[in-house]
């Protein structure tokens, strides 16, 4: 008896082991400490994957290389920037990509001991996708798809790879082959959303004996919002969520609230049974105005009747603890981290670091979106101080750089012509290309500072790095996605132009 009875407490617990471990809805709102944006700064279009007690988010790079920053988490609120997905021409061909092409939205999905990143390079108009053992990397090369559309999306189920997107604005699925991208069924419409526009960003998860199809209509813009329809089989008929959108901040809840644009969204949950949903927004500065880019937010999502809700039905708010400061300072003396991106494939023999510099060999102009000589790192936060020791050797320009579109871009650099080295602020906005304030300076190097507090970048120079002369001021609106377009961020760069010159002690502070 003793025997029998010990044999069921163990089946028993079996069986609640087993109970926690499949994926089932979780009915309250669980408690977790992060701030919003989880990943600040350009880093649109987040999808998300668990792998055991790790998480990973990927996001869209569009015209940068390398593509497809992954980032770990081990808690769904702090993360950590790990590796580029696409970190090999082979992968990701950009020729003259710009800020609305390259690298749009991609997933990553984990299974069978692999991880896949599925996404489109719209510059040569294809979906792929690459695996790895390693989030970290290192990516297989891209295996190409025949389905057509953005915002490809994996759903591995029943020893199946059912794979969706959107050609023709229709949300689309069919079966491929996971080894060798080989499509194995036509494709076929299943759902077009609830009438907004652009119906895109799909994921399909398998939740009991439903199958939910989650993305994204309305347009990235203020209209964005987040929709949902269930299913008994991938291919449909499918039901809409009687209280769909399960997310948009186009309302009159959230009208006043600085944060905007929700949408494009992938679910996840956690070990607990708990439900999250990643997903883009955009934090407005100085009115309707973002220039930091799409970012990526964290909600949780709790299950009524079978429906997912989001954040309770609320409005998103910034979080609940505060974002941590951080200063980073490069000393070139090993090669670049992960966190430093080109505009497009960068000429290697542009670019050279070691013994405390960067040195840079000039390019073309930044506005010609042509290979510029260009590297930096995303803007994360709307306050900046962001300095650099630079020296500039053959006539042109170098400096750093403000970028968000190759027409919308402001610099402060040295401009150097025959003997004269000048201290300049220039800015292209909208084809309008104007040098706004300059200096003349003694000698061929000098410290370069840009500040800003949402509202205005400053630009400021020294002989020193500790005596500053104000030289000029702009809005931040002026680099904004609503001023100049584009689907990207700022993006703090040092660059040169026809000159070559060294950068030392480059100083980023947020
Ligand atoms: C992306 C689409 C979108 O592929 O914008 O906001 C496109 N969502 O889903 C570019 O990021």
């Amino acid at each position: 008896m003793l025997l029998y009875l010990h044999y069921m407490k163990k089946q028993i617990l079996l069986l609640l082991l087993l109970a926690s471990c499949t994926v089932r809805p979780a009915a309250v709102v669980p408690s977790l400490e992060y701030h919003n944006p989880i990943i600040p700064g350009f880093h649109p279009d987040p999808s998300v994957c668990r792998a055991g007690d790790d998480y990973y988010i990927v996001n869209s790079s569009f015209q940068y290389f390398p593509g497809v920053p992954v980032y770990h988490s081990r808690d769904l609120a702090n993360w950590e920037l790990i590796g580029n997905a696409l970190d090999r021409e082979s992968q990701l061909p950009l020729e003259q990509s710009g800020s609305w092409s390259g690298i749009y939205a991609t997933t990553i999905r984990y299974h069978d001991g692999l991880f896949y990143m599925i996404t489109t390079n719209t510059t040569i108009g294809k979906n792929f996708y690459v695996t790895a053992e390693n989030p970290a990397g290192p990516w297989s090369e891209p295996i190409y798809l025949e389905q057509a559309g953005i915002d490809p999306s994996f759903l591995f189920e029943d020893g199946k790879c059912y794979f969706v997107s959107n050609p023709g604005g229709q949300i689309t699925l069919c079966e491929i082959d996971p080894a060798t991208g080989e499509q194995l069924a036509p494709s076929r419409p299943i759902w077009n959303g609830m009438g907004g526009r652009f119906p895109e960003g799909p994921h399909i998860y398998k939740i009991g004996k439903w199958y939910y199809l989650l993305i994204s209509e309305g347009g990235t813009e203020l209209a964005h919002s987040l929709t949902v329809a269930r299913s008994r089989s991938p291919y449909g008929p499918y039901e809409a969520c009687p209280h769909n959108p399960i997310l948009t901040h186009c309302s009159h809840a959230a009208e006043n609230n600085q944060i905007q644009g929700t949408g494009h969204g992938d679910f996840v949950q956690a070990p607990d049974g708990s439900w999250w949903v990643v997903f883009l927004a955009y934090r407005n500065f100085g009115g309707s105005y973002h220039h930091l880019g799409r970012e990526t937010f964290l909600a949780p999502v709790t299950w009524e009747k079978g429906w997912p809700v989001v954040n309770g039905g609320k409005p998103i708010t910034s979080g609940t603890v505060p974002f941590p400061e951080v200063e980073r300072e490069y000393a070139f003396d090993a090669p670049l981290g992960t966190e430093w991106i080109y505009i497009q494939n960068p000429d290697s023999t542009r670019y050279s670091v070691g013994d405390g510099c960067l040195r840079l060999e000039g390019g073309s102009s930044l506005s010609a979106n042509d290979h510029p000589t260009f590297v930096g790192v995303r803007q994360e936060g709307e306050k900046l101080e962001a300095s650099a020791n630079v020296k500039i050797e053959s006539d042109g320009m170098a400096g750093i750089s403000l970028y968000q579109i190759s027409d919308g871009h402001a610099e402060l650099s040295l401009v150097r012509s025959g003997g004269r080295v000048r201290a300049a602020v220039r800015y292209t906005i909208k084809s309008i290309d104007h040098e706004a304030a300059s200096v003349t300076l003694p000698g061929a190097s000098a410290w370069l500072k840009i500040t800003s507090d949402g509202n205005l970048y400053k630009f400021y120079v020294s002989a020193n790095g500790k005596d500053w002369q104000y030289l000029d001021a702009i809005s931040c609106q002026l680099l904004s996605t609503e001023v100049v377009g584009g689907f990207t961020g700022v993006v703090v760069g040092l660059y040169a132009q026809e000159a070559s010159a060294e950068v030392s002690s480059f100083r980023i502070k947020l």
